[in-house]
């Protein structure tokens, strides 16, 4: 496959099998501890969240399924809402337990000293279970943000003890088909230690646990400088990657649009999916948005995340993999780099545009729902109520 329309056509036909997941959070208002900043037209309820992400499926076609996060989406009738979901051609994915919200989890939550608050703590996750089990979600998103502030403030290493005998209750409460997908985070909500700070400590407490526990990567969870896409490879080699988490920062968890702060590192995260070949379906990597649009409209803000996404893979599939393996094996230095500078230097908009009039989508999504009207439509309909999102 050296030749460049060969190579053309299979991207094509890799990227038409891509699905990006979408959070239901983001349709909600978000902001900093400093303010939340509210929008006309923002969601009321799950139902509403899951209208908006319809329309970022119908502008790019490949964003099927939208995560939910628990208790910010609990509805009366699950089962309601994935028929609501399935009305609107859209499935619901990964399902987030919420650790971070509790008072009685200010002193930690699954690690904390006190059985009754991890009893607490495991019982919210057998809630998250039973949604899945209504909303047919297969995949249950822990987050842990436990940790301390101070030296001394706890035994880092009963924590740990502590956290392996809560995750493993958990994680015999699963069904059979049920999949466990742990995120990792270096600091913030604690400073001083994180009880799952990093890839390394998410991926023994999986590795305890079972086959069907496996990583969340998050790309705004790692110390300025780590090199991440060598991060995806380590849980590829290992079989252990279950989802990202896409989103990109300048400094700390920014949770700003994927893609928007270092494209080139995003690019350099999908070379290392596409070498794995596990970019298709069947590799059982979750491609999931983790972001909120504090200042920018928000339907838009996912649509443009999404396209950031599409032209990352494009460019990452386009990469002569023959030539750079020849120039690897040569130590080619400068051969090697050139080559895959060629591919992240390629201008994939053409080529995308032509894919999704393929599909019968406007080549432009940004440009089809902004003239669509729907944003006008809904800040008309959406009056009363409460919007969704932080400071709710
Ligand atoms: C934590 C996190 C996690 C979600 C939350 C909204 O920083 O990345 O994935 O639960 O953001
Ligand atoms: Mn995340």
């Amino acid at each position: 496959m050296n030749d460049q329309s060969s190579r053309q056509s299979a991207t094509t036909a890799a990227l038409s099998e891509q699905t990006v997941e979408l959070p239901s959070w983001a349709f909600g208002n978000s902001g900093t501890r400093f303010r939340v900043f509210t929008t006309e037209g923002v969601p009321r309820d799950p139902y509403e969240k899951i209208a908006d992400a319809a329309q970022v499926h119908k502008y790019t076609g490949i964003t099927p399924r939208v995560s939910l996060h628990i208790p910010w989406d609990l509805v009366d009738d699950f089962s309601d809402l994935a028929r609501h979901a399935d009305d609107h051609g859209l499935t619901i994915g990964m399902i987030n337990a919420n650790l971070f919200q509790d008072a009685d989890f200010r002193l930690s939550s699954l690690t904390h000293s006190d059985e009754r608050i991890r009893r607490k703590a495991i019982d919210h996750h057998m809630q998250c279970l039973d949604v899945m089990r209504a909303t047919g979600s297969k995949e249950l998103k822990l987050w842990l943000p436990d940790g301390t502030n101070y030296a001394g403030q706890d035994s880092l290493r009963a924590r740990q003890d502590r956290l392996a005998e809560s995750l493993a209750e958990i994680y015999a409460a699963m069904d059979s088909d049920h999949t466990l997908v742990l995120e990792y985070k270096f600091f913030e909500p604690a400073f001083y230690s994180t009880d799952i700070p990093d890839w390394g400590t998410a991926l023994l407490h999986c590795l305890a646990l079972g086959e069907r526990a496996t990583v969340v990567l998050d790309t705004g969870h790692h110390a300025p400088g780590t090199n991440i896409e060598f991060i995806v490879m380590q849980l590829l080699r290992q079989g252990r990657l279950g989802a990202f988490d896409f989103n990109s920062r300048f400094y700390a968890d920014d949770d700003l649009m994927v893609g928007s702060a270092d494209p080139f590192q995003l690019f350099r995260i999908m070379h290392e999916i596409v070498q794995a070949d596990a970019l298709k379906p069947e590799a059982g990597v979750n491609f999931m948005l983790d972001q909120c649009h504090n200042i920018e409209e928000k339907i838009p803000g996912q649509i443009r995340s999404v396209m950031n996404v599409q032209e990352a893979t494009a460019k990452a599939l386009l990469v002569d993999s023959e030539a750079l393996t020849a120039a690897q094996q040569a130590q080619d230095v400068l051969g090697a780099h050139g080559v895959l500078m060629d591919a992240y230097n390629t201008d994939v908009r053409p080529m995308l545009a032509e894919l999704r009039a393929g599909q019968g989508l406007d080549p432009d999504p940004m440009a089809a729902f902004a003239a669509s009207g729907y944003a006008a439509e809904v800040a008309a309909a959406r009056v009363g109520g409460t919007q969704a999102g932080w400071g709710a």
